[in-house]
């Protein structure tokens, strides 16, 4: 008689050995996910993964009582370098709700009223850079741009260090290094047996220790200037000051120096890198589809009138509603963290039929429940930030849209990404035209996380007449909402 099938064999499986992950591992995950449907293994090597994408199945993995966060064999291969961080500790290991604990404050909606200001430096060194470019009429490089801001952002925001990415000809040599660390922990899970790696990992080894060197360095800024500073200034307010002296409640203790080094680490790397690839999408879109531009311009101009050179107000950002709409859009298609992990607490079965075991890990693979129709309609790629007005999310799932994780483990940096980079959107739209003197073509690069790979711009100033052409086009916003 034939063997029972045993019921987890009704989920399709893909053996990708012969291909390998290849550059793009989400993008091939992705394919698989078009070819054999919302829920997927993939073996590589021996080795299953299993992947889901639909909206009903995410839905249930989101249920904080049944799953929590997993840490897949990618995400347990970052520790080499970001150790127990917040993104890369087990739920049960005790610093993760320690550093949670300690560093929430950091992060509640209000505190983004006190981190205004260096953002807003920050943007202008981007308009001061663009104005040199739209001066000379030459491309910029999109992705280094942003990486350049929200880098300069969270160090200088966070932890009192500035980056100055600017007066630089490339970009601070931390990111490399740091890219380099994120493409082998990527590239790690799809080793063949037998292959010789001694040389990249000899190569990770030199990057690791050169993040870590950076992270002294940014502590050490820190410790030498509050030793030499008066007792009552600032300093223990941002995230550095708290990971110093911030106290448990639980227990009075505060962070060990080897957690703190690697909160830095990871506050360094989840704070920008995601972020400049949400900006640089966010630019894409803007640069491809005019009529999006001219309702953020519509947006920016009615708050900040014809003067090139606003002084945002921390409220205003929260203005800018159809600007937020167009990031929220950009995340959609593409999360720049595009998968997060999830491991049930107990045996459980998904979707009625799928069995799951409790230490069965299952990854979401975000961009495809992104475009799930029956979350997302009838063409789910066309770019439409109108999928983000308060009615339209009012009547979809809370689980349709993840681009900052779910549950106790979600993103902790979502407000101050959002900050960060509504503002820096909303100035750039409101001072420049974008030409694609490129006719760019999407590629997206993956180095973990997601990037337009090569998008150039070239911005040119806006003139008082532009804004003129731009109001008689269209209704005041305040008619349109009405
Ligand atoms: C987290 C996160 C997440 C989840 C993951 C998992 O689940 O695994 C996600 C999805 C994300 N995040 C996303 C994102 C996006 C963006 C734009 C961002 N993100 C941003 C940011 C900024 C900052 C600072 C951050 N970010 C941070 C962070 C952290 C720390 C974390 C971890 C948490 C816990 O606790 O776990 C995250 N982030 Fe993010």
């Amino acid at each position: 008689a034939p063997a029972a099938r045993h019921p987890l064999d009704t989920i399709p499986l893909v053996d990708i050995s012969a291909t390998g992950l290849g550059p793009s591992p989400l993008q091939q995950a992705m394919e698989l996910a078009r070819h054999h449907g919302p829920i997927f293994r993939r073996r590589l090597h021996g080795r299953d993964a299993l992947f889901v994408s639909s909206l009903e199945l995410v839905a249930e993995l989101a249920d904080e009582e049944r799953f929590a966060k997993g840490i897949s064999p990618t995400l347990h291969s970052v520790r080499e370098f970001a150790g127990d961080g917040l993104f890369t500790a087990y739920n049960d290991e005790p610093n993760w709700a320690k550093a949670h604990d300690i560093l929430m404050p950091a992060f509640a909606h209000g505190s983004m009223r006190t981190y205004h200001a260096a953002m807003l430096r920050v943007a202008r060194r981007v308009v001061e850079r663009w104005d040199r470019h739209a001066a000379a009429g030459a491309p910029v490089e999109v992705a280094d741009d942003m990486t350049r801001m929200t880098l300069d952002t969270i160090g200088l925001v966070g932890f009192g260090f500035d980056f100055d990415s600017f007066t630089r000809e490339t970009p601070h040599p931390f990111i490399d290094s740091m890219v380099r660390c994120l493409q082998w922990s990527m590239t790690s899970v799809g080793r063949a047996p037998g292959g010789d790696y001694r040389a990249v990992d000899e190569a990770f080894r030199a990057d690791t220790d050169y993040l870590a060197s950076v992270v002294d360095e940014v502590i050490a800024a820190r410790t030498a200037s509050t030793s030499t500073r008066a007792a009552g200034q600032r300093g223990a307010d941002d995230l550095l000051g708290l990971m110093l002296t911030a106290r448990h409640p639980a227990d009075q203790t505060p962070l060990d120096p080897a957690n703190i080094r690697n909160q830095v680490i990871t506050f360094l790397i989840a704070g920008h890198e995601t972020t400049s690839g949400a900006l640089s999408f966010a630019l894409y879109h803007l640069l491809k589809d005019p009529l999006a531009l001219r309702l953020v311009q519509r947006e920016v101009d009615e708050l900040w009138g014809d003067d090139p050179d606003p002084d945002p107000a921390f409220e205003d950002i929260g203005r800018l509603r159809f600007t937020r709409q167009v990031l929220n859009e950009a995340l959609r298609l593409w999360p720049t963290a595009p998968a997060f992990t999830r491991q049930p607490r107990a045996d459980t079965v998904v979707g009625g039929r799928y069995p799951l075991a409790a230490d069965q890990r299952v990854t979401v693979l975000i961009p495809m429940l992104h475009r799930d129709p029956a979350a997302w309609g009838d063409n789910v790629e066309l770019f439409d930030p109108t999928r983000f007005t308060p009615e339209a999310e009012q009547e979809r799932s809370p689980h349709a849209y993840k681009p900052f994780g779910t549950g106790q483990r979600a993103c902790i940096g979502r407000q101050f990404a959002l900050h960060e980079a509504t503002m820096l959107l909303g100035l750039l739209a409101h001072r420049y035209r974008l030409v694609d003197q490129a006719d760019y073509r999407l590629r997206v690069k993956e180095t973990l996380t997601l990037k337009p790979d090569g998008l150039t711009l070239t911005p040119r100033p806006r003139t008082a007449a532009d804004r003129r052409a731009n109001r008689s086009l269209f209704a005041p916003a305040t008619a349109l909402a009405a």
